[in-house]
Formats: structure tokens, C-alpha cells, sequence
């Protein structure tokens, strides 16, 4: 043996933290970043407070911006959905739910880097053994589970929804809708429960202290404070503010690429991440569509010279085609905005639907059901949506016939509230009372 040959480096690990028969991530001495400790964790925890508070309200807004109190509506069941209190407002601009989903695609994309850091700071804990003692750790060991595992499925399932992945064979809505209820109910109570480990570390530590370290300044908290805190710690080769400044680049390069496709127009160019293309010719009808005739199995058969709209209400009326752009037109700029967190605005023209309410005396108060020529395609509108007097069925756009993959012969183009709402290929409106 080489007398030079250096000895095999070992750490002394002090002896109650020896980890026993332990072997591999299980080891004490195995996680050895001198960042984690109870100030990191403390720190990347509270920035998740504000941005998870606006996915959450704004999430909540979706779902209630589908009217699910409308009959026909309901994406969740309504006998296990919580009812909505209030009507969501009409006379707002028409691009207020492109302002929420947007925020609430954008921001939920920008948080999962903060996420990952998060669970990366806290990944010690996943591999504690002996686990289980008392009850008080079962329920905190379970509720870890809960809040672990339903943010990453509303992360999973948020993001397969806004790429258009439509192809899982799943009930999309409920799995995001009670995953938001369990991981809004975890959060909270994990954030009560840790809030004295918060406190403690911001006092002893000083809540933005430790930013102002280089990285030849950081060390590891004092060993102890907690469990997080590496028992055999390796240099620093990065500082809490360069991984902080990582984490904030990372969605800021988010933002850079989503943003656009929400704001729609010119920005749209730079949505890397937008599924249905970010450059479109300049005709009329060149916006992006979602749900193409072909994939609705519309031809232009079934919407050709023998076309009619019918409408129901005291009485029913049909018109051709004709006959509608031979009515009172009016023209409105409107955006359509999807769950997906797209948006895009643009000039529609046609007849409004409250002159079509009149033309059969639609009782006041009735749910507008608007059927669509694609089977089984119906949505239900709120009266004060269909009273609004920028609420159109569209003809035109943009000046020129609407394209059959923008719905002809007509649409129903309402302001504001969500793009599920404007029907396209519709053969029917009916004005029912409830
Ligand atoms: N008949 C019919 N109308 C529809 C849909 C549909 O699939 N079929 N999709 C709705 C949804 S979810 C949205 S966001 C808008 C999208 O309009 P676009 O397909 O023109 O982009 O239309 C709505 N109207
Ligand atoms: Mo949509």
C-alpha cells in the first residue's frame, strides 16, 4: 500500500444523530446541503402563501364562472359540490375571466419551481426512519402524504388541462376540483401548525439576514435547531440567495413563455408553451381556434342553405341565415378566454340576443340553452349573461363571414365569463324558465 494514498474521507457525525443500520438516503449523514435548515424551509414556505392564495381564489372563480347553478352546467356533481352564494357579475369588461385564468395558468406554472425547492428543502424528512411512534406523528405523517401528493396532482393535471392533453381518461374536473379542496385544507393547517418554527427561525436568524450572506458566508444553521439541519455538511457551492435567485429565474422564465398567450395579440408570439400554435396568417378568421369542425364532426352539410336557427320561447321562430343579417346588427369587441389560459379578442358582428329574447317573448328571468349542430353540445346561459347588451350571435368577424372552424353560421358570443359559454354552431336558442 502506497504510503501517499490518502485515508477514506470520513465525517464525524456527533453521536446522537448516528443513524445506526440505517443505509443509503436513509443515513443521517446522508443529505448533506449546508441550506437546508428551518430558515430556508421557513423562507421558501412563506412566498408560497401569496401565490397559492391567488391560484386558489382564482380557481375557485373558474368554477364558478361555468354558472354551475344552472341546470346542465355543473362540472362536479352538484349534490357533492359546495353551492354558489353569489352570481358572478355581468357588466364587467370582457376580458375579466382572461385576467383570472390567466393569473391562475401563469402563476400556478410560475410557483412550481418554488414548490420543488420547497419539497427539495424538506427531502431529509421523506427518508426519516424509525417513523411512526405516536398518534400525533401518524396524523402529521398522513397529512404530509395529503399535501404532498394533492399539489403534485393539481400540478399534473393543471398542466395536461392547459396543454390540451385531453387524451387521459379521467374526470379532469373532479380530480382538480376535490385535489384543490384537499390541498387547500392541508396547507392551511400545515401552515398553522409551522408557523412557530417559522417565527422562531426568522427572530433567531432575522427574516432577511441570511440573504445578505456570500457564499463564502454560508454555513449551516446551528445543528439541532432541526431535524433539516445536515449532521455532516458539505461545503456551500452555492449561496440561500443564489438558490433563491435560481428559483425566481426559473419562473420568471415561465412568465416569459406563458404570459403572452393569455394577454393574446401581439403577445401571443413568445407563448412557447401555448399548444394550438402562436402565429397565425392575417385574414379575418386567422385567430386561434380550439375546437376545430373537424374534431366536432360539423360538415358543411349540416351547415349549408338548409341551415335555420331555431328559437324558443312564448313562441318559436326559425330564420335562415338571411334572415338574421337582415335584422339589426351590431358589432362588439369581445374576448373569448379558456380554462386552458389562452385568450384572444376580436370584432364580432351579429344579431344581439336579447332582440332574438324579444322576437319570442322570452319570460324574464329564463336560462338561455344554446344548442350547438355538434351532438350533444349544449351550454346554458344565466340571464343576466344573454341580457348584457353586447351579447351577440355572431355572424362575422373581423368584418367577414365567420370561418366554419370559428362556428358558422352563428355563434353566440357573450362578454366576459368563460369560453365554454360561447356556443358555436348553433341551431337552437331556447329561453326556459328554470
Ligand atoms: N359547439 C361547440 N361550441 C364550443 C365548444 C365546443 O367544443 N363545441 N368549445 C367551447 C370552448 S371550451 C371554448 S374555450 C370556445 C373556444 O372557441 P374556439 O374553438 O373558436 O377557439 O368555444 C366554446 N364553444
Ligand atoms: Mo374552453
Amino acid at each position: 500500500m502506497s504510503a501517499t494514498k490518502s485515508p477514506p474521507r470520513r465525517v464525524s457525525v456527533p453521536a446522537q444523530f448516528r443513524s445506526g443500520r440505517a443505509s443509503g438516503p436513509f443515513r443521517t449523514d446522508f443529505w448533506r446541503s449546508p441550506l437546508r435548515g428551518p430558515w430556508l424551509t421557513s423562507f421558501l414556505g412563506t412566498l408560497l402563501v401569496p401565490s397559492i392564495t391567488v391560484i386558489a381564489i382564482t380557481g375557485f372563480i373558474s368554477h364558478w364562472a361555468y354558472h354551475p347553478e344552472l341546470p346542465g352546467n355543473a362540472t362536479i356533481n352538484p349534490a357533492f359540490d359546495i353551492p354558489v352564494f353569489f352570481q358572478l357579475p355581468q357588466s364587467w369588461p370582457s376580458w375579466d375571466y382572461a385576467v383570472t385564468q390567466g393569473m391562475h395558468v401563469t402563476v400556478g406554472l410560475m410557483t412550481l419551481p418554488l414548490v420543488l425547492a420547497k419539497l427539495w428543502s424538506v427531502i431529509p424528512k421523506l427518508f426519516k426512519l424509525p417513523t411512526v411512534r405516536d398518534l400525533a406523528g401518524v396524523v402529521e405523517r398522513i397529512s404530509l402524504l395529503l399535501l404532498v401528493g394533492s399539489v403534485l396532482v393539481e400540478f399534473v393535471t393543471g398542466i395536461l388541462w392547459m396543454e390540451d392533453y385531453y387524451r387521459l381518461r379521467v374526470d379532469f374536473f373532479a380530480i382538480h376540483y376535490y385535489g384543490a379542496w384537499v390541498f387547500g385544507t392541508t396547507f392551511v393547517l400545515h401552515t398553522c401548525m409551522k408557523l412557530p418554527t417559522v417565527r422562531r427561525s426568522y427572530r433567531e436568524r432575522g427574516a432577511l439576514r441570511p440573504l445578505c450572506e456570500s457564499l463564502h458566508e454560508t454555513k449551516p444553521e446551528p445543528l439541532g435547531s432541526s431535524e433539516l439541519v445536515p449532521v455532516a455538511p458539505a461545503t456551500a457551492t452555492l449561496s440561500r440567495r443564489g438558490l433563491l435567485a435560481m428559483v425566481g429565474g426559473a419562473s420568471l422564465t415561465i412568465f416569459a413563455v406563458q404570459a403572452g398567450e393569455s394577454i393574446g395579440g401581439p403577445f401571443r408570439k413568445f407563448a412557447l408553451l401555448a399548444p394550438r400554435g402562436r402565429v397565425f396568417g392575417t385574414g379575418p378568421n386567422d385567430f386561434q381556434v380550439t375546437h376545430t369542425a373537424e374534431s366536432a364532426q360539423v360538415t358543411e352539410a349540416m351547415t349549408g342553405a338548409d341551415w335555420r336557427l331555431t328559437v324558443v320561447g312564448a313562441r318559436t321562430m326559425s330564420f335562415s341565415r338571411d334572415q338574421l343579417l337582415a335584422m339589426a346588427q351590431a358589432t362588439e369587441t369581445l374576448t373569448i378566454s379558456c380554462t386552458e389560459g389562452w385568450s384572444t379578442t376580436q370584432h364580432w358582428t351579429g344579431v344581439r340576443l336579447i332582440d332574438l329574447a324579444r322576437s319570442v317573448d322570452a319570460a324574464p328571468g329564463s336560462i338561455l340553452s344554446a344548442v350547438s349542430v355538434e351532438s350533444n353540445w349544449v351550454t346554458n346561459l344565466a340571464d343576466a349573461q344573454y341580457r348584457d347588451k353586447r351579447a351577440l350571435l355572431a355572424l362575422r368577424v373581423n368584418g367577414a363571414d365567420l370561418s366554419l372552424d370559428h362556428g358558422y353560421p352563428a355563434r353566440v358570443i357573450i362578454p366576459g365569463g368563460i369560453g365554454n359559454h360561447n356556443a358555436k354552431w348553433v341551431r337552437e336558442l331556447r329561453f326556459e324558465q328554470a
